[in-house]
């Protein structure tokens, strides 16, 4: 895949382009049916398969206070959509001066003169550009004179009574009421948070005899806190594992840490990055009258852990 990161990089227009357009928070089931449709009708009329995407996302730019949290960060953003080979990933810098471009502008100049769109597959609510002028409507009228044609992806409908539409504001509601079996369904694969290993209080190893790796989080979005089945990416291997997530009520220090205790193993990883992933949420932490008590209760969460991640 190629990534272009400033829109000069483009010297000429790609060679009968198929784009699609979004933030892809998540790059969720949905995002994934259109990036698999633009790379289709790209093999169909032997053309670019191009997904358009900004950086940072826009309600950073807009919205100064209470954007939510990023489901995926960019740098994970980018690998998945690279999993769906797509050739070239073109993240536009998102200023307040592109946001105020118009859509029609954006359509005209950008997209159709310097990309060299002749397909759009977009999801039929979508919109994008100044006002959220730039939909459907707008882009079937330019279709003609722009030369391009306007095709659109429904929404998938989840597979899950709880929810009726795949979204990312979905995904992250989710997430947060640790839900993360559901948020599976909806990203089709499980929610990963990606960290460099730091040390801790040096209790759980000593103290408690279940030694943990503190994650220094680099996303966002953080599961509700509580006992999770997690498995583990790192030193190039997967490894299961029962994470925790919260304030160890039971030491009264209250400092909220993200830790995972990984099962058969030995290895020092202080340093390494680290990705977990929520597989599902066991309990709730529990403030325990004594050490013994937390460890006879860790000892069943890693039996409950191993029962999980062994389906
Ligand atoms: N600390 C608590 O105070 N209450 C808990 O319910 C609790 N559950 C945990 C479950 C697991 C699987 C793990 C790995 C840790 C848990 N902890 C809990 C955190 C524990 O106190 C912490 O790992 C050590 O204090 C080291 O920081
Ligand atoms: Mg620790």
């Amino acid at each position: 895949m190629k990534l272009i990161e400033h829109l000069d990089d483009i010297k000429e227009p790609f060679k009968n382009g198929v784009v699609t357009i979004g933030n892809f928070d998540g790059v969720h089931i949905g995002h994934q049916s259109l990036l698999h449709e633009v790379v289709k009708k790209a093999a169909e009329i032997n053309g670019t398969a191009i997904a358009v995407t900004f950086e940072p996302h826009p309600m950073r730019v807009l919205k100064k206070k209470n954007h939510p949290p990023l489901i995926t960060v960019y740098e994970q953003k980018k690998e998945l959509i690279e999993k769906s080979n797509i050739d070239v990933l073109i993240c536009i810098p998102f200023n307040k001066k592109f946001a105020s471009l118009s859509a029609r502008e954006f359509i005209e100049d950008i997209l159709v003169k310097k990309i060299g769109m002749k397909a759009i597959i977009i999801g039929k609510d979508y919109t994008f550009g100044r006002n959220r002028e730039g939909d459907i409507t707008l882009l079937s009228r330019l279709a003609d004179d722009g030369g391009f044609e306007v095709i659109l992806n429904d929404w998938i409908i989840a597979p899950h009574d709880t929810f009726s539409r795949i979204s990312s504001t979905a995904i992250r509601n989710l997430v947060i009421e640790g839900k993360v079996d559901d948020a599976q369904k909806m990203l089709g694969r499980y929610y990963q948070v990606r960290g460099q290993v730091i040390h801790g209080r040096d209790r759980g190893g000593k103290l408690l005899g279940f030694p943990t790796a503190n994650i220094k989080l680099s996303d966002e979005l953080i599961p509700k806190a509580g006992i999770y089945a997690v498995t583990v990416e790192c030193l190039d291997k997967q490894y299961q594992g029962v994470a925790n997530i919260g304030y160890s009520p039971t030491f009264e220090d209250y400092q909220f840490t993200v830790e995972v205790h990984l099962l058969d193993f030995k290895k020092d990883i202080y340093g390494e990055n680290i990705r977990v992933n929520f597989v599902k949420r066991i309990r709730d932490e529990k403030k325990f009258s004594n050490i013994n008590e937390l460890s006879g209760q860790i000892k069943k969460d890693i039996e409950l852990t191993k029962e999980i991640l062994s389906i």
